[in-house]
């Protein structure tokens, strides 16, 4: 039943952040190695990409926890610098994950899921299944400003932060 919940989640929020860009993205792949030679695919490629950009801060830590209580994000409000890390731990009642809505992130998207490790796709980070696993993502290179970040699985449960970069 967990599961259920959690792919019906997870599909509406993907239909939410990806709208009808997806298909594009898929056919544009699928015919890109055909048609280019690889020197004429590799200036496109590096103007598009973004790369991650590493912590050079200090490190904040942030409770994912699923209990009695209900489910949240401690602290639920957090602010750090441009180029703090933050470390988000899985504590109870998952699986947890951090995903920006596409609403704030604004000019800094491409720069916030290039900073995700193991991304499971735009500006959403690792899925996070067992209790007591980390996962941490650098605020370098993103801009001034306050991002709104959900926890996919428990989005319809009010799972719910605001970081602040300053
Ligand atoms: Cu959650």
């Amino acid at each position: 039943m967990q599961f259920k919940v959690l792919a019906v989640a997870t599909s509406a929020f993907a239909l939410v952040a990806c709208g009808g860009g997806e298909k594009k993205a898929e056919d544009t792949a699928a015919v890109a190695p055909a048609v280019e030679s690889p020197a004429a695919a590799a200036p496109a490629a590096a103007a598009g990409a973004v790369a991650a950009s590493p912590i050079t801060g200090q490190m904040h830590s942030v409770n994912m926890i699923g209990d009695e209580k209900g489910y949240r994000f401690e602290p639920a409000t957090l602010t750090v610098k441009a180029g703090d890390g933050v470390k988000f731990v899985s504590v109870k009642g998952g699986p947890h994950n951090v995903a920006f809505d596409p609403a704030t992130a604004g000019a800094s998207a491409a720069q916030i899921t290039a900073n995700m490790p193991e991304a499971s796709g735009e500006l959403t980070g690792k899925m996070l299944v067992t209790d007591g696993e980390a996962w941490t993502m650098s605020f370098g290179g993103i801009a001034a400003g306050t991002y709104s970040v959900v926890c996919t699985p428990h989005q319809a449960m009010n799972m719910v932060m605001k970081i602040t970069v300053q």
